[in-house]
């Protein structure tokens, strides 16, 4: 085995054990509930959690709906935008929680 794919072995050991992936768990962006859809339930899911002391997202990546880090007002009218003003679609956060 060469000193490279040797290497590459390793990094492929150690980086998921890390916590540095490429895919985070975000399936579907915006869907902050993590139920599989992305409606007004996400909305209110992100306003109970910021500013009630709610449960926190499944995955934060995809609650991160404006894909900017962390969950915050932004997303939520992100998310308000693209239901009801054709808005753009959520993007996953890239925090890979
Ligand atoms: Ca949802």
């Amino acid at each position: 085995m060469s000193k490279f794919a040797a290497l590459l072995v390793m990094l492929c050991l150690l980086l998921p054990a890390a916590g540095y992936t490429d895919d985070g768990c975000c399936e579907l962006a915006g869907d902050a509930n993590d139920d599989g859809a992305v409606n007004l339930l996400d909305v209110t899911y992100i306003i109970d959690w910021i500013y009630k002391d709610g449960p926190e997202p499944p995955c934060f990546d995809q609650a991160d709906a404006d894909g900017r880090q962390g969950g915050h007002i932004l997303d939520v009218t992100y998310l308000i935008n693209y239901l009801y003003k054709n808005g753009p679609a959520p993007v996953c956060g890239t925090s890979g929680e």
